[in-house]
């Protein structure tokens, strides 16, 4: 026993001059003085022994015991007055350089968009990405058969009803039915913006994704016109691409919910070609009954562009899926 108690102190001596902090140092107490320690062990056995070995022993191990207890009590206040607490921060060490996020380059140019917007008296607001086929379809003059469905390969939802003529659902494949949802609960007259994600069963390429972004428009009330579309929309143009002497085209198209349909081509200083940047016309007339206005009496103009082609065309991007492959080297780029 008497050896036991000699390794006991060797060993502490050894093992305490590794003692750096509090954590480490509590560590120690636990080992040398704790209820599971070699001490305590010997103290435990002391019960055996004789009245006389108990003596003897029984000073050497209090001993033993005052002499760690001492040396933890030192250490102890040695570290404190050191301040070398384990979670203690060293005010001494220099600073690390914070890295803060920033806005992916298509929340900027969605955010700029609605600034511009905005500042035009439109208000934002935003639809449901799953949607009804009645929404994103029938209401807009598109109904089952109709071969502008084509114009809009569809991802469908799984019918969470078997029961005949449940509705269908699907991912929206144009922010359009927002027209429908907000024509629905407001009076004419009011300006709108849609910004949001919108889904295509289609093949991707360097200008085609499943799942991209629009912008839909819309302006409703008595006496809107195809000229006020075609002022309104110059002026956002000219704004978000920052050049007050671009050129428009406004090109006939067809979309079934409106009539007439047009297609706005845009050039640039510096543009050698035409670029395509969105569709629109005046509100259809049966659109205008379908959600109880009388078109007689009020009119509108509407629009959708690819939020995601004009960020392309902004920041002279050559490929559409740079914006979603996660590249932090390409989205780094756009930190203001
Ligand atoms: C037309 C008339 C209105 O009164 C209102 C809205 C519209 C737009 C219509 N809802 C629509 O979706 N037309 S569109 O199929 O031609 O798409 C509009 C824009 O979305 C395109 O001009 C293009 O910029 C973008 N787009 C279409 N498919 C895309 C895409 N962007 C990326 N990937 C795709 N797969």
């Amino acid at each position: 026993m008497l050896d036991k108690l000699k390794t006991i102190k060797t060993s502490f001596q050894q093992d305490i001059a590794a003692a750096a902090d509090l954590e480490q140092w509590e560590a120690m107490r636990v080992k040398y003085l704790g209820r599971k320690s070699q001490l305590s062990e010997v103290m435990s056995m002391m019960k055996t022994l004789s009245a006389e070995q108990k003596r003897d022993i029984g000073k050497q191990a209090n001993e033993v015991r005052l002499y760690l207890e001492a040396v933890l009590e030192d250490m102890r206040n040695a570290l404190e007055a050191k301040g070398a607490h384990a979670n203690q921060i060293d005010v001494t060490r220099p600073g690390v350089k914070t890295t803060a996020g920033h806005l992916h380059p298509l929340t900027r140019v969605e955010d700029e968009i609605k600034r511009i917007f905005l500042s035009m008296n439109f208000s934002v607001v935003e639809g449901p990405e799953v949607e009804t086929e009645h929404y994103n379809f029938d209401a807009l003059n598109i109904p089952a058969n109709h071969p502008a469905r084509e114009m809009w390969d569809t991802f469908w939802v799984k019918p969470g009803s078997k029961t005949a003529g449940a509705p269908r659902n699907l991912l929206r494949t144009h922010t359009s039915p927002m027209q429908i949802r907000y024509m629905e609960k407001h009076t004419p007259p009011f300006q709108i913006i849609v910004p949001g994600r919108v889904f295509r069963y289609e093949a991707t390429d360097a200008s085609h994704e499943i799942n991209f972004y629009q912008m839909e428009g819309l302006m409703v009330g008595p006496d809107v016109s195809l000229a006020n579309f075609k002022y309104i929309i110059e002026e956002f143009f000219k704004e978000f691409f920052n050049d007050p002497d671009m050129q428009f085209r406004f090109r006939p198209s067809y979309f079934p919910f409106v009539e007439p349909g047009v297609e706005v081509d845009i050039k640039r200083k510096g543009d050698s070609k035409w670029l395509e940047v969105m569709g629109a016309g005046m509100v259809h007339r049966n659109v205008l009954k379908a959600v109880g206005y009388d078109p007689n009496i009020v009119q509108g103009f509407a629009f959708g562009m690819g939020t995601d082609r004009l960020a392309m065309l902004k920041y002279k991007i050559p490929d559409i899926r740079f914006f979603y492959n996660g590249d932090l080297r390409f989205i780094k780029q756009f930190k203001k």
